[in-house]
């Protein structure tokens, strides 16, 4: 399998996220990228390319122009405005306030942001574009190889069509799916198994029935983003029945998860997909700092063999997973899994 990956990843690793009231070293961190790719070599994955540069006319398919704009001006305006830390947002338009978009750069971040642990540096706007540009290569490899992997930093499953945050800025899995649909893909599937509900992807292509998005999450009761991820959000107008979530319970078990994988998977089958995009993050991992479900190292292996007898084109991209010293081993027992099956 191949492996598309960028080091414009380490542009982007802002020193502060705010969580529990103090500023921390943020979760996600790119030693992070560093495990992975550590571990794919130690298992004999060689084939690593470098991105081609990225067509920002597809990345505006699936995102609006103007939030695509603000990604790349937000550390410049805020800059020069002369705030002398990293760019974070302190208002934002809650209930019954104006949904009109500000001039100032405070307004800009509020309007523009859905969860406030994520700063936006001086490098992060080339970080993200090459974090995107790997998901559409990768994308293009899956005709000729069946599958292949990007290795994506920062994750995208929280970026929506016009708003970042929960450490993502574009959807690099939407728009890899968007790429399928480009080529001439009918129905694309785009599974998330990462801890985190993918409201990104959801709100992308909640109104499409041409992309199925099935999620297993973190019931939003108890997990971030705690404003979407319910079972009774299964899309609207043509794309109504084409939203899938899978809400489960703090504690849930490696039986549990794939006991419910398997639900989810019948789903994409009855769908009858052209391809298949997976939002990999292994934050599902017992030992995630910020999750609680409790899958072990060999859960994702069976997990990954369950992927493979789709017997469908299918591409990785990375998501989530903060357990960094085991963040390797998850991801690439994945993809070792639907490697074997
Ligand atoms: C991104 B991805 C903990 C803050 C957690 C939100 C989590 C974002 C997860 N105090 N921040 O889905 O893995
Ligand atoms: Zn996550």
């Amino acid at each position: 399998m191949k492996i598309v990956l960028s080091e414009d990843h380490r542009l982007h690793f802002p020193k502060g996220e705010l969580c529990g009231g103090e500023m921390v070293r943020p979760f996600e961190c790119p030693e992070r990228w560093d495990y992975v790719l550590g571990e794919l070599r130690s298992r004999g994955f060689k084939d690593t390319i470098a991105p081609d540069e990225i067509d920002l006319e597809l990345v505006r398919k699936v995102h609006d122009a103007e939030f695509v704009e603000f990604l790349e001006q937000a550390w410049t305006d805020w800059h020069q405005t002369g705030f002398k830390g990293e760019a974070l947002p302190y208002v934002i338009p809650a209930r019954r306030m104006q949904q009109r978009r500000p001039d100032h750069i405070d307004g800009r971040l509020g309007y523009y942001c859905m969860a406030i642990d994520t700063a936006i540096t001086n490098g992060t706007w080339q970080a993200v574009r090459s974090s995107a540009a790997c998901a559409v290569t990768a994308q293009r490899l899956v005709a000729d190889d069946g599958h292949a992997f990007a290795l994506c930093r920062p994750p995208g499953h929280h970026a929506a069509r016009d708003l970042y945050g929960g450490y993502c800025f574009l959807n690099n899995a939407a728009i890899a799916v968007q790429a399928f649909v480009e080529q001439g893909a009918h129905r694309v599937a785009l599974l998330d198994v990462d801890f985190h509900h993918g409201n990104g992807s959801q709100d992308i292509f909640n109104q499409r029935d041409d992309v199925l998005f099935v999620s297993l999450h973190g019931r939003p009761e108890d997990a971030f983003p705690h404003f979407s991820g319910y079972a009774d959000e299964v899309g609207e107008g043509a794309g109504e029945g084409y939203n899938i979530n899978f809400p489960l319970r703090p504690g849930t078990t490696g039986s549990e998860w794939i006991a419910a994988l398997a639900d989810a998977l019948k789903r994409i089958t009855d769908y009858r997909p052209d391809a298949l995009v997976v939002s990999l993050g292994v934050d599902t991992f017992c030992k995630d700092p910020i999750s609680f479900f409790r899958l072990e190292s060999e859960d994702f292996r069976r997990y990954g063999a369950h992927i493979g007898r789709l017997r469908l084109p299918t591409l990785f991209v990375m998501e989530g997973g903060y357990a960094v010293e085991e963040i390797g081993i998850n991801t690439v027992n994945v993809l070792d899994g639907y490697l074997d099956s």
